[in-house]
């Protein structure tokens, strides 16, 4: 390495990393970084340590640093690095695939790795077209996604995602992708603790697409069971299991996407569990390894595995996967994972909390520029007005930057800040969290 080059890094450089979601410029004036995680807490390079709201990104259910976790992984790596599973295998990747598949609800018990929800969504949404091919009902090419859904930034996850500004440049590069409206609607549901009561009906507009498309040309149909990027949009009760009647009455693959509420968010293992609604595939990241290494997830029904299986034996039955499938360090993750939260009940133990959750979160009710407060498990958000005459994100950011600022991690997006603890948490970093944001919310104007 030349000289230049080592003192180039010896200034710590921030512009070398183009940083992902980040408003880089703003960021790289007064960085946040984080050095350190355990438990509930982020530990700051000046050893501040901060409550993480968030779960990082919503996926460390856990909690940070996991004693049993990394051991797993430390274990790991030093038996087997690498091991393919194209044509070869490790037996510890059957042994999670059999895991995740016990826990999944109905017939759901074949699985797909790869390595984050981004390739999970791809994954499924590509099994979805194929699985009609492989049936002969080839002309289902058709993806429908929802208005305000996220499922990744893959080209498929971005096509069927609702989010606009993650649409703009690429939303339209895959064909055949069509759009049901979303189900948020602050005149009809605002403050609604838990499911909204209004709304079921919104489910009706798949139906409307049907007759647009004609239904005999759609693959499947994908939904996150309760939004999480866009803001924790809980869905109206009914609206799923509608859905779902829906898509059986056309032969359309129903894909639930959680990616954020697998894993006990919801207070069961699924919210296909939680909502007693089954789909045909679900998506899963995040919580599968506890964040730890990355990895990811499509779980599908039975049958549509099988029907892959008609071809010759020596022939590919699906042609696609990713060098890092089940990766064997993502698969000791895995599995200490899903006895970590078998171990400590924490799936119970977020089904417990989270009327606590629910209470302490509406009790921001009435502070200045809060228009909603919604909450569904161990996910929750405040939605506050527009700045007026600012940019969208100008009150949420401020109000994220004082929490932040007085040891809180929270996530914002939109004109929300959103909450989702790790499942560890208990009454009193409940208490901690909304108090910072009671504070920021009387100070931020
Ligand atoms: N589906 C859903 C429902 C997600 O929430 C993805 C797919 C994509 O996963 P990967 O692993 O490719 O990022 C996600 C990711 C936030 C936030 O704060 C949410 C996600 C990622 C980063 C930030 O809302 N969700």
């Amino acid at each position: 390495m030349s000289s230049s080059t080592l003192a180039h890094m010896e200034t710590n450089d921030l512009d070398a990393f183009f940083m992902p979601f980040t408003a880089n410029r703003q960021f790289k004036k007064d960085p946040r970084l984080v050095v350190g995680a355990e438990g509930m807490y982020f530990r700051t390079p000046d050893g501040r340590q901060v409550i993480d709201a968030s779960a990082g990104l919503w996926c460390v259910n856990a909690g940070h640093c996991h004693p049993k976790i990394v051991e797993a992984v430390q274990k790991q790596v030093a038996e087997l690095d690498f091991g393919p599973t194209f044509q070869m295998g490790h037996p510890k990747a059957f042994e999670l695939a059999s895991r995740i598949g016990a826990l999944a609800p109905g017939d759901l018990d074949t699985v797909f790795f790869a390595n984050s929800g981004s390739e999970a969504v791809d994954t499924a949404l590509k099994i979805a077209i194929a699985y009609h091919r492989a049936r002969g009902d080839g002309q289902r090419y058709r993806l429908i996604g929802r208005e305000r859904g996220y499922h990744g930034v893959g080209f498929g996850g971005t096509a069927v995602g609702g989010i606009k500004n993650n649409r703009k440049a690429w939303g339209h590069m895959l064909v055949g992708v069509d759009h049901i409206r979303h189900t948020h609607d602050l005149s009809q549901m605002a403050f609604s603790r838990g499911l909204p009561e209004w709304g079921a009906h919104l489910a009706d507009d798949l139906e409307r697409l049907c007759e647009l498309h004609d239904p005999s040309t759609i693959a499947a149909c994908i939904v996150e069971p309760v939004a999480g990027s866009t803001g924790v949009l809980p869905p109206p009760k009914g609206y799923l299991k509608r859905l779902r009647e829906i898509c059986d009455r056309h032969g359309i693959l129903l894909i639930f996407d959680e990616v954020i509420t697998g894993f006990g968010r919801t207070g069961t293992a699924f919210a296909s569990e939680t909502f007693g609604v089954v789909p045909d595939m679900m998506t899963l990241a995040k919580g599968m390894t506890n964040a730890t290494v990355p990895s990811s997830a499509v779980v599908m029904r039975r049958g549509i595995y099988d029907a892959f299986m008609n071809g010759p034996e020596w022939m590919i039955d699906l042609a696609h996967g990713y060098t890092y499938s089940a990766h064997p360090l993502a698969v000791a993750a895995g599995l200490a994972t899903m006895d970590v939260y078998q171990e400590e009940g924490l799936f119970q133990r977020a089904a417990d909390l989270a009327p606590y959750f629910e209470d302490a979160i509406h009790s921001l009710k009435g502070l200045p520029n809060v228009i909603d407060i919604r909450n569904f498990g161990m996910m929750a958000a405040v939605e506050v007005s527009p700045r007026e005459g600012a940019h969208p994100t100008a009150r949420s950011y401020d109000l994220f930057l004082d929490c932040w600022q007085n040891g809180v991690y929270t996530r914002f997006a939109g004109e929300t800040l959103a909450f989702s603890p790790p499942l560890i948490a208990d009454r009193g970093h409940v208490d901690r969290i909304f108090e910072t944001v009671a504070a920021a919310l009387k100070r931020v104007a």
